[in-house]
């Protein structure tokens, strides 16, 4: 039987199979998975093949191939990692201007990473409620920013009342039949987010709980959250971004959109646009036709690649 993983507690998955049904599973055996050197061998939003027996649990006999999964490397040491999803559709970056405020060069790690696993990313700016004048108007620059790049943006108050257009209005549509990863900075509204969107989840806001799953032996729980609506979300503790650890220096530039489109026209195909003559980034960045902040987020990846530091960013 068929089925998608939507929760992994560590030694058991539960399934959802094609009939609707929840199966709790565990792995048959020892089982491997081609190339990957893992601690779960099977994580959420795995399609697996299930062979249940009369007690009603089931043993996970097979995994399909994964269109992406993101993993977390379980030490510095160890080249074992933790899968932590699969199949994702798309991320919501979860971003607020203020109350905290999410530094652009953390947006801009995030969107490469994500285009280094070619997940689709939308903005979240939320906590509009709080920003003052000033504030909204700096958002709208970013959020221009942003959406010439490339990328889509929302606008939205997770704790908003009914009587207001909610935030889950605003969201459902996107959400609609996809698996989204929902990620973001401690504080900034997602699990108030979750809330809006699954009433009956209830998930505990402002708590504690983040700051335990921050650390480098974080928990092997992972869960999908299903929509009414279709579709599922993926709010996994620990997770700031993607792992950038296996890009090359070379490929960075392609993680950036519009320094990528730039950089066809630099004189030298390895230029990493620092120093090199003949640089049409630099020239385009001169221009404002790119901009410093994207600029900076890109030599600052640079600069980690250069000291080895990426290796830890995940
Ligand atoms: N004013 C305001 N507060 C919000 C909004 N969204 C979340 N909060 C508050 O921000 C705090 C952190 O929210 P939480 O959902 O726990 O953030 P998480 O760490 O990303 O899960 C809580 O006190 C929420 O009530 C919003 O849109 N406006
Ligand atoms: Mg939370
Ligand atoms: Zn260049």
């Amino acid at each position: 039987m068929r089925g998608l993983v939507i929760k992994n507690t560590g030694s058991w998955y539960s399934v959802k199979t094609e009939d609707g049904k929840i199966v709790e599973s565990k792995i048959k055996g020892n089982f491997r998975l081609k190339g990957i050197r893992s601690t779960n061998p099977v994580a959420v939003g795995d399609h697996v093949q299930i062979i249940t027996n009369q007690e009603g649990t089931a043993f996970i006999s097979e995994i399909e191939d994964r269109r992406n999964y993101i993993i977390r490397k379980s030490s510095n040491l160890s080249k074992q990692s933790h899968i932590l999803a699969a199949n994702i559709d798309q991320a919501f970056l979860v971003v607020t201007t203020n109350y905290p405020e999410t530094s652009t060069t953390f947006i801009d790690r995030f969107l490469a990473g994500a285009e280094a696993y070619q997940v689709p990313v939308t903005l979240v700016f939320n906590k509009i409620d709080l920003l003052n004048e000033d504030e909204l108007h700096y958002q709208k620059a970013v959020i221009n920013l942003y959406e010439s790049i490339g990328y889509q943006c929302v606008e939205v108050q997770a704790n908003a009342k009914k009587d207001k257009t909610s935030s889950a209005d605003t969201l459902k549509p996107l959400l609609k039949d996809k698996i989204t990863l929902l990620s973001g900075n401690s504080g900034v509204g997602k699990s108030t987010l979750i809330n809006s969107l699954l009433p009956h989840v209830n998930l505990r806001t402002a708590d504690i709980s983040d700051a335990h799953n921050t650390g480098m032996h974080t928990t092997t729980f992972s869960e999908m959250l299903e929509l009414p609506s279709g579709g599922y979300i993926i709010d996994t503790p620990g997770i700031k971004g993607f792992g950038t650890f296996d890009i090359e220096k070379e490929e960075l530039t392609s993680y950036f959109r519009e320094i990528f489109k730039f950089s066809k026209e630099c004189r030298f195909s390895n230029c990493t646009h620092t120093h090199e003559p003949g640089c049409a980034v630099r020239k385009a960045l001169e221009d404002h036709y790119i901009a410093e902040s994207r600029y900076n987020s890109y030599l600052s990846m640079l600069e980690d690649k250069d000291e080895e530091k990426y290796r830890a960013a995940f």
